[in-house]
């Protein structure tokens, strides 16, 4: 996969794409990862990417010119234009579903904004609007990391051991169940005992039950769009018995 960046602030990406399994996938050549400062595209005297918005208003406004051109370099060098993914707080919210999209596509292309807003025609260049969540931040370069982190993890090649991008929560749909590590008592905190019977079958079924539990008490939005098994319904039923829940 190949990932370009424009940004304004391309030491921002230093730490996180160099360090960790996103560096790990730059060393194997499995990513080919470049970040683009377009204020170098400028064709300004004094350099400026922003400028005031048409129709007045406070803050200044991205400009088209210096994000079209860049975005002509990243194309011209790439070979096929991919996905060009705009960072706004306005755009769909990002999550797992959106991270599996992106790590099908060759090129992925992300532009970061750092001012009040984009001048509206850069928005002709661009494929997805991304968003992080309902909150503020100040640019978009933390979203363009966090969003290029979930999706590197995703290909083929990247996490050591293929299942275990599998088995996350939210693929599964489930939050995940309790783990624990030796000793089987620390300082009173006992392990389960079915965790040490060894009944691989009875685990299974705790650790199910578990996941359901979790599940229905923190996130109870994840099970309504969740189909479940007639062995996760049973136990679904008992905990909710456990808790003496009347509904259902
Ligand atoms: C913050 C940009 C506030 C714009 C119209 C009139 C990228 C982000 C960002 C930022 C405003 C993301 C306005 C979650 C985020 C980002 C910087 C408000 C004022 N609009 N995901 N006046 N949250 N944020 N614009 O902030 O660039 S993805």
């Amino acid at each position: 996969m190949r990932i370009d960046i424009l940004s304004l602030f391309p030491e921002m990406f230093t730490g996180p794409l160099t360090e960790s399994i996103v560096g790990k996938a730059v060393e194997k050549g499995i990513l080919d990862i470049e970040v683009t400062n377009f204020r170098d595209y400028t064709t300004d005297r004094q350099n400026h990417v922003d400028d005031y918005s048409y129709g007045g208003g406070a803050g200044m406004l991205l400009q088209a010119q210096p994000i079209f051109d860049a975005l002509d370099a990243v194309q011209q060098k790439a070979l096929t234009p991919g996905k060009v993914i705009l960072l706004d707080p306005a755009g769909r919210r990002f999550d797992q579903h959106v991270a599996e999209e992106l790590a099908h596509e060759q090129h992925l292309t992300f532009i970061c904004g750092h001012y009040e807003g984009y001048d509206e025609r850069i928005r002709t260049r661009v494929t997805d609007e991304i968003s992080l969540g309902d909150y503020v931040l100040t640019g978009g370069e933390l979203g363009a990391m966090v969003m290029i982190d979930a999706t590197v993890r995703l290909l083929p090649d990247v996490l050591g051991n293929d299942s275990s991008a599998m088995d996350d929560s939210f693929s599964t749909g489930l939050l995940e169940y309790p783990q624990y590590t030796r000793p089987a008592d620390f300082r009173g905190l006992k392990v389960p005992d079915v965790l040490l019977s060894g009944d691989h079958q009875r685990i299974a079924r705790w650790r199910t039950k578990e996941a359901l539990r979790r599940t229905l008490e923190r996130r109870p939005d994840l099970l309504e769009n969740y189909a479940l098994s007639s062995e996760e319904r049973h136990l679904l039923r008992e905990i909710k018995e456990e808790m003496n829940c009347q509904d259902e």
